[in-house]
């Protein structure tokens, strides 16, 4: 019999090889430090989407191996539980992601995982605790300097302005147009046999990628920061990094997007003096490596 590694198991365990070696023993990426661990505060991820081709693996990891922080939060859509519904793809890369957030937790930093709408299957564990790592619905966090920030995924805002329908992201007259012309393409295609297809529908999934609709977004989300009271939120969802400053009744609230690790590769840090950062992890890997390669041009020419 070929040893597949699932040898030493009893009779009948071996298709559970999988679950019995996770988290691994040891990642299949093993852990890489070309500079020293950068030490913060605090860091937010989210928008990972493990489990998808989309999720940038390879830089994601080469983050956690040069980062370390006091306190992490996975500000949701970490594993995309949708699309692995629909087919389940999980390369090994993907368990030392995994691997990596739960060794930080047994090093001690404390990790708290607010789930998103693509992990909503986490939320009903919301006040659990998983192997140090908290799970949570939201979080309020206090900055080294006495700020108050709102911690969340941000979907949540998703639904107001869904809602709100168009008046939430286009201008009122731009939607009685839009809807006037629904009607008029609905019955030429009536006329034709065609089945119906709305024009509205069709748009609204192009615009929500536009900037009015992030613009609004950011602002929807500030403003309910505003209305609670803090000094400002932290959220992800849209995949757009931003640090904006909105103003609620006289008073400033920060917005703080912390991007994503599917296209933009960020994460936000606050340093120990309560100063906050967006990172764009593809940006410190090619000065990295300029740097390097300066350095051995200039021993080659010594
Ligand atoms: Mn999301």
């Amino acid at each position: 019999m070929l040893d597949d590694g699932t040898a030493h198991l009893p009779a009948g365990l071996a298709g559970l090889s999988n679950i019995a070696e996770f988290p691994p023993v040891a990642p299949s990426v093993p852990e890489r430090q070309v500079e020293e661990r950068r030490k913060y505060r605090t860091i937010w991820i989210s928008d990972v989407h493990l489990g998808t081709k989309g999720c940038n693996a390879e830089l994601l990891i080469d983050f956690l191996d040069h980062t370390d922080s006091e306190t992490m939060y996975l500000v949701g859509d970490i594993i995309d539980g949708w699309r692995l519904k629909k087919k389940f793809y999980w390369p090994p890369e993907h368990n030392d992601i995994v691997w990596r957030v739960l060794k930080r937790a047994r090093r001690g930093t404390r990790v708290v995982y607010i789930p998103g709408n693509h992990d909503e299957m986490v939320r009903p564990f919301s006040g659990m605790n998983f192997g140090g790592i908290e799970i949570a619905r939201a979080a309020f966090h206090d900055t080294a300097d006495g700020r108050r920030l709102m911690v969340l995924h941000g979907d949540e805002f998703d639904t107001i302005m869904l809602a709100h329908r168009w008046l939430a992201f286009v201008g009122d007259a731009l939607y009685h147009v839009m809807m006037k012309l629904n009607g008029w393409v609905a019955s030429v295609r009536k006329v034709l046999d065609l089945p119906y297809w709305s024009i509205s529908k069709a748009a609204k999934h192009k615009v929500k990628n536009a900037v009015e609709f992030i613009s609004k977004y950011e602002e929807v989300v500030a403003r309910a920061a505003g209305e609670r009271g803090v000094d400002g939120v932290v959220c992800g969802h849209i995949h757009t990094a931003e640090a904006r400053v909105f103003e609620h009744e006289g008073r400033p609230v920060e917005y703080w997007n912390d991007g994503d690790w599917v296209e933009g590769c960020n994460a936000l840090v606050e340093h120990f003096d309560g100063r906050m950062e967006i990172l764009h992890w593809a940006e410190e890997v090619a000065r990295r490596e300029s740097i390097a390669t300066a350095d051995e041009a200039a021993r080659e020419a010594a």
